[in-house]
């Protein structure tokens, strides 16, 4: 096991890598920007070290900083949270040229599926199934042909993908060449890739992911599936495990063939496979990512597993010792972003001094969040404030515990979406489990409306 780890990320799962090193008897050097020097992760951590100003492009995604960083320190091992550059195959490339062990999965695997064309056909080729599709589009003739075979409606993604950037449904064959040029222009200047890729679209379809974990000796497991349905713009709100409705039959057959395709690929770590799931439960692969998820404890909650402990162990090289019949669903677990972002306000990002902090406990709550009364929310990152997750033995239940520690947070200095939350709970087509993917964007006016 490794003595001694760099943590080059920040806010809650820095913290939450923090536990899990602790726990495993490891110690932490947090590598921070001057925005975050007075954190909770920074003070946390057994050492620190300053890695830049606060801006992510000086700071948290700097290779040389941080590769100096780690170094200098003596860590044998980075981990990369999640954003940031934890799917940044160079920075992986590089650790290690370096001998530092990247807490990820291998370089190969991470450039495979951050080419999403690349990804589909590999998956596909590993037995998944998969809506139709293209290949890369990179000029609009090719778009409109594309188009033409694919059909209407279709979603039009970025190949270099990643954080809903350049995902647009087009309805309409009219709509097409100004929602082509209008996203394509966006992806250049996100990914400095113009790659696009036509997809049909799946209207009436929940999102679902599978979690899966793989030690360095080609054994793997899947750890159940997350419903990720409720999002706005591409930027998830919402998640939960296990998915309302799902048979466990189709569970199953998801996750055993997901666990196929990866190996296959010789993929290795905690990893997540995204599906849509149409209403007669057929599934067919999105995307994969290759790093820790946000939603990633609601997946612990029910499986009772410490997917940051196992990904660590298992990138120090110890054999996987969860066995696939071992993991069983208890219960159900919600996870609810709170962000400090103003549902009245068209989910507009805040900035601002957190006035008064009094977390939510009892029975069946968790918190991940590295807030404290007096922390200034820097302007530089994303506005992940807090996590809550709430378990109890049924949905039913969990939504009830929900709106109850939703109810005791107590959060001011700055807008966020508890409200948004509340609203969500209290509406009869999420109780039912039957929010689909088009049902934020068809119902999310009213929620964020009415929040106040
Ligand atoms: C789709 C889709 C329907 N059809 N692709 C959204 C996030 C990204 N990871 C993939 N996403 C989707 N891709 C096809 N071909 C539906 C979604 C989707 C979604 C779309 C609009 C509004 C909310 C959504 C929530 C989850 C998934």
């Amino acid at each position: 096991m490794f003595k001694q780890i760099l943590i080059a990320n920040r806010g809650e799962i820095a913290l939450r890598v923090v536990r899990a090193c602790r726990e495993l008897g490891i110690e932490t050097v947090m590598a921070y920007s001057e925005a975050d020097r007075d954190s909770l992760p920074v003070r946390m951590a057994d050492k620190r070290i300053c890695i830049g100003p606060g801006p992510s492009s000086k700071s948290y995604l700097n290779i040389p900083n941080l590769i100096s960083a780690a170094l200098l320190t003596g860590c044998e091992a980075i981990h990369p949270g999640y954003g940031f550059l934890s799917e940044n195959a160079s920075f992986a490339e590089v650790c290690r040229d370096v001998g530092i062990v990247f807490i990820g999965p291998p370089p190969e695997a991470m450039l495979t599926m951050g080419d999403k064309v690349e990804a589909r056909t590999a998956m596909s080729r590993a037995g998944l199934p998969m809506l139709s599709g293209t290949d890369v589009l990179r000029t609009l003739s090719e778009g409109e042909e594309a188009a033409a075979r694919v059909g209407f409606p279709l979603m039009l993604k970025a190949a270099a993908g990643g954080g809903g950037r350049g995902i647009r449904l087009v309805r309409r064959p009219e709509e097409f060449t100004s929602v082509f040029t209008t996203a394509q222009s966006e992806v250049r200047e996100a990914f400095h890739d113009d790659g696009l890729y036509v997809e049909k679209y799946l209207g009436h379809a929940k999102h679902v992911e599978v979690q899966v974990l793989c030690d360095n000796y080609g054994n793997g497991v899947y750890l159940g599936e997350r419903n990720c349905s409720v999002q706005r713009r591409h930027q998830k709100l919402v998640e939960e495990s296990p998915s309302p409705g799902l048979p466990d039959a189709v569970r199953h057959d998801m996750g055993k063939r997901g666990i196929e395709a990866v190996l296959a690929i010789g993929y290795r770590g905690v990893g997540t496979l995204e599906f849509l799931v149409d209403e007669d439960n057929n599934y067919y692969f999105m995307e994969m990512n290759t790093r820790l998820q946000v939603e990633h404890p609601v997946t612990e909650w029910v499986t009772g597993i410490d997917l940051v402990k196992e990904q660590i162990r298992v990138a120090a090289g110890e054999p996987l010792t969860i066995r696939q019949d071992d993991i069983k669903l208890r219960g159900h677990a919600i996870e609810f972003r709170i962000t400090a972002e103003d549902p009245a306000m068209d989910f507009r990002p805040q900035t601002g001094t957190i006035e008064e902090y009094l977390p939510p406990s009892g029975p069946g709550v968790r918190v991940d969040s590295h807030l404290y009364r007096g922390y200034e929310v820097p302007p530089h990152y994303d506005s992940l404030l807090s996590k809550l997750i709430v378990w109890a033995p049924t949905r039913d239940e969990a939504i009830a515990r929900g709106r109850r520690a939703l109810n005791e947070y107590v959060l001011e200095g700055v807008p966020t979406t508890i409200p948004f939350h509340l609203r969500l709970l209290d509406n009869e087509v999420f109780q039912r489990g039957e929010a689909y993917t088009n049902y934020l964007a068809e119902h999310g006016a009213d929620l964020a409306l009415k929040a106040h």
